[in-house]
């Protein structure tokens, strides 16, 4: 009477026997293939949980910031932001993503010049068709992948990885830059940045810092952007006409209506927010 242990591994070899006597010998090796891939997803895993220095966000290329960054930039301008890796030990190659609000943050460009290491690789996510992270669940639209190698550098490391580029596209109080990294494409994903010494044989993580953006502050506020998005449009006008033919005594009076400040909302006020239509800050 076989053991089940060697049930199934006669069952095994004769389904191996099967498989080799098939026409298809390549579906077999496509298989295995999956399999060795899948493998060595799984022994990607195998950094250490405790982590090593920072990866953070900076405006300048040899230090991070005490407290997460805050960037700041008018629509239609540049944003640089650099990330810095701060008090790390030896390493000769790194991937890590930042995400930002693709909406507001558009990538223009992903430069390792003045980097520690100088091969650089990336994927500008998008969510459009032909996205190259579409393979990479754990990223999305606004994130950035990069990954770059070289010489090893000499701990403990401090000192620019690569620098981003931005365009600002709108205006934002506050919108997060976000440091992770994905490690697989089934999205396993963490907080931080992933290190490797192919000299020493060993990986590690550093902790991260992310940091914000926002515009910088209005000297002048816009006349009749009733809703503060820095354009007047038809949804100020909206705004304005809810408040219509109310005065100072009524319960529902909305004082940012009157933009003429005579104590009513009506038609001066319509026109006055007119006057301004399209604008922008
Ligand atoms: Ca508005
Ligand atoms: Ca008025």
């Amino acid at each position: 009477m076989p053991t089940p242990n060697e049930a199934i591994r006669t069952s095994v070899c004769a389904l191996r026997g099967n498989i080799q006597g098939t026409t298809k010998p390549f579906m077999v090796l496509s298989f295995l293939t999956i399999l060795a891939v899948a493998t060595t997803l799984t022994v990607n895993r195998a950094y250490s949980n405790s982590t090593v220095g920072l990866v953070c966000v900076s405006a300048v290329a040899n230090s991070c910031p005490a407290a997460p960054a805050v960037f700041t930039a008018d629509p239609g301008s540049q944003l640089r932001v650099r990330v810095v890796t701060q008090s790390i030990d030896a390493f000769d190659s790194y991937s890590v993503a930042v995400g930002v609000n693709q909406s507001i943050l558009k990538v223009a460009s992903v430069d390792a010049t003045g980097g520690l290491l100088q091969n650089l690789h990336y994927m500008i996510c998008t969510g459009e068709n032909g996205d190259p992270c579409g393979y990479w669940l754990g990223l999305g639209p606004g994130d950035v992948r990069v990954s770059a190698s070289g010489m090893v550098t000499q701990a403990p490391t401090t000192g620019l990885l690569f620098t981003l580029t931005y365009i600002v596209l709108a205006r934002t109080a506050a919108s997060p830059i976000v440091l992770f990294d994905q490690v697989s494409p089934s999205g396993w994903s963490c907080g931080c940045a992933l290190f490797s010494n192919s000299v020493a044989q060993k990986g590690f993580m550093s902790d991260v810092q992310g940091g914000s953006f926002a515009n910088p502050p209005r000297n002048q506020p816009l006349i009749g952007d009733m809703n503060h998005d820095c354009v007047v449009n038809i949804l100020d006008i909206g705004i304005i006409a809810r408040a219509f033919d109310l005065r100072e005594a009524s319960n529902l009076w909305n004082p940012e209506a009157d933009l003429n400040h005579d104590g009513m909302v009506n038609i001066l006020d319509v026109a006055m927010a007119g006057m301004h239509f399209d604008q922008r800050c």
